[in-house]
């Protein structure tokens, strides 16, 4: 990894402009991929390390782990602000960038579990959408073992949803688009180990269960155009990860080590206004669960 873990990325080296093309199909599609970001060592490195943590924790990472685990694992804030993935997400949002939340999504092989078709911004409560999640994949992602699928275009305006209960569904608020939906033009977003979809706030997306032998496991960053907060201006928190801090939340430190405990207690705090703010609405969806994803 090539990020600094305590400055902040302003004039670190570049390297992961997109083409005019690239940024072309995310204006008109709400999506764009593949971005290479990881050789192959790195990306089989940041697997084994997630895999080493899942192993001390009974094979699965504890949904309270898995919210902005990049406040608590050094490897992941240096790539919340790899110059790979920040350089591209700069010239879609713009030179002042937040990182407002990450997790790892993955199925196991046989996992029935989905993604039902969402925007992420339904329940972010920006002040606008200018927001975009990078999903770095840290295995093949493809359709037989459930990558993400995106209906291309629909990232102009928002549209209602409605919070469901099914167990196997991946959301927080298990949440999904009303309208009737063309699933037939949906694109499969198919990625090697290393490399990253980026997708917009309001693109709607999902994903199906992974009916193959194979695990899929991406680590999805949630980046926001810094001078966007919280709708009403409530309070959050986020990590400023390039350019200028416009004052909207207060700011995220990096982990000392791995699992630190004064990042340990910070992480806990970031975590009640995460959660606060993605529930705060709907108590009884928080109720006793975390979702497997923000
Ligand atoms: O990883 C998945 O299956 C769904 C991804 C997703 O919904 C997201 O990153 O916003």
């Amino acid at each position: 990894m090539t990020g600094k873990r305590t400055g902040q990325a302003n004039g670190g080296p570049r390297s992961g402009r997109l083409t005019e093309a690239q940024r072309k199909t995310y204006a008109r599609d709400g999506v764009v991929f593949p971005v290479d970001v990881l050789d192959g060592a790195e990306v089989a490195d940041c697997l084994r390390r997630l895999e080493a943590v899942e192993a001390e924790r009974a094979g699965r990472l504890p949904p309270a782990l898995n919210a902005k685990p990049h406040l608590l694992l050094t490897w992941l804030w240096d790539l919340v602000h790899d110059p790979r993935i920040v350089d591209a997400v700069e010239e879609l949002i713009g030179p002042d960038v937040l990182c407002w939340g990450t997790s790892f999504i993955s199925k196991t092989g046989h996992d029935d579990r989905f993604v039902s078709w969402h925007q992420d911004a339904t329940h972010w409560k920006l002040a606008r959408p200018a927001a975009l999640t990078a999903w770095l994949a840290l295995t093949p992602s493809r359709r037989d073992n459930g990558c993400v699928r995106v209906l291309p275009g629909t990232h102009l305006a928002p549209v209602p949803h409605e919070d469901t209960t099914d167990r196997d569904n991946m959301l927080g608020r298990k949440e999904r688009v009303l309208e009737p939906l063309d699933v037939s033009r949906a694109i499969d977003v198919e990625l090697e180990p290393g490399q990253m979809s980026l997708h917009h706030a309001l693109v709607i997306h999902g994903s199906d269960p992974n009916r193959s032998g194979r695990r899929r496991t991406g680590f999805a960053i949630r980046y926001v155009a810094g001078n966007v907060g919280q709708a009403g201006g409530r309070r959050n928190l986020a990590t400023l990860v390039r350019g200028r801090d416009h004052g909207l939340y207060e700011l995220e430190q990096a982990p000392e080590a791995d699992f630190h405990p004064d990042a340990a207690a910070r992480h806990a705090r970031s975590l009640r206004a995460g959660m606060s703010m993605i529930f705060d609405d709907n108590p009884s969806a928080h109720a006793g669960r975390r979702p497997d994803r923000d």
